[in-house]
């Protein structure tokens, strides 16, 4: 049996157990609001507060370290490949683009630029993928995909010393869209120089007559369109990068 005594006891330490609380809940909401505006008071790289970037960084650090050519994304039979693929993005794929007088500009070096036809590109070995294609925007869809692949092709066309480099810049004819891909990545076994999807060729919003697929990384490095093709040791300036994205990208 409790006493009166004890009861109201009872309610006094409840009172001053739940002044605690909301006093450590104040605290924590304070520090929270110190710590956003100290983030935000920081000098910023890149658009993004550097305490921000010093995590994207460090990310990137880890997954590049774990990356490895032996990593395959999955595969998945013919039956599960959508039927209608989204589409998504539309920077560099500008109307009055002139297909038939495209040619892929692979700079070899500094003012040695090699004009490649689709047929030249179709003429090499031809890879399949169907893989699951994820947006960083939060969707994926498994789909199909062909070309060839881009060590086959930097073998065709004794790219050697390019290949020694440790970036690949990629970009859309008229300059609007770009992307850099760390070495190992363009030279893994499922990155295509890709012409056609669900057996056909790409659909002008999907990149016709050539885009990268690159099933390591996420959707915005897999480049609708390449115009030019170009390698370097620095990073090559990346759309989604300049916009606070990781550089890699990678899944
Ligand atoms: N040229 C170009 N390529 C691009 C983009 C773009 O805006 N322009 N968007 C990227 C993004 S964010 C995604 S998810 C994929 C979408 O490819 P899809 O339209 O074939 O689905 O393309 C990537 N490549
Ligand atoms: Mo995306």
């Amino acid at each position: 049996m409790h006493t009166m005594e004890e009861k109201i006891m009872n309610t006094g330490t409840i009172r001053r157990k739940t002044l605690v609380a909301f006093g450590v809940f104040l605290l924590f909401i304070a520090a929270c609001i110190f710590i956003w505006r100290w983030i935000h008071r920081q000098p910023n790289d890149n658009d993004t507060p550097e305490p921000l970037r010093y995590v994207l960084n460090n990310n990137e650090k880890i997954f590049s370290g774990l990356f490895a050519n032996n990593h395959m994304a999955r595969s998945y039979p013919l039956s599960a490949a959508a039927a209608r693929v989204r589409v998504n993005g539309d920077a560099g794929m500008s109307d009055n683009f002139d297909a038939s007088t495209w040619k892929l500009q692979l700079v070899r070096n500094a003012g040695d630029t090699q004009l490649i036809t689709l047929d030249d590109i179709r003429a090499l070995p031809k890879t399949e993928i169907i893989f699951d294609f994820k947006c960083i925007e939060g969707w994926s869809q498994v789909t199909r995909w062909a070309g060839v692949k881009f060590s086959d092709f930097a073998a065709h066309y004794h790219l050697d010393s390019q290949t020694q480099m440790k970036f690949a810049g990629l970009n859309t004819p008229d300059k609007e869209y770009y992307v850099g891909i760390d070495m190992a990545s363009m030279l893994h076994p499922q990155t295509l120089l890709c012409y056609e999807m669900n057996g056909q060729p790409l659909p002008m919003n999907q990149g016709y007559p050539l885009r990268l697929i690159i099933p390591v990384k996420y959707g915005v490095k897999n480049i609708k369109r390449i115009g030019t093709l170009f390698f370097g040791n620095e990073r090559p300036p990346d759309y989604w990068y300049e916009r606070g994205y990781d550089y890699y990208g990678g899944l």
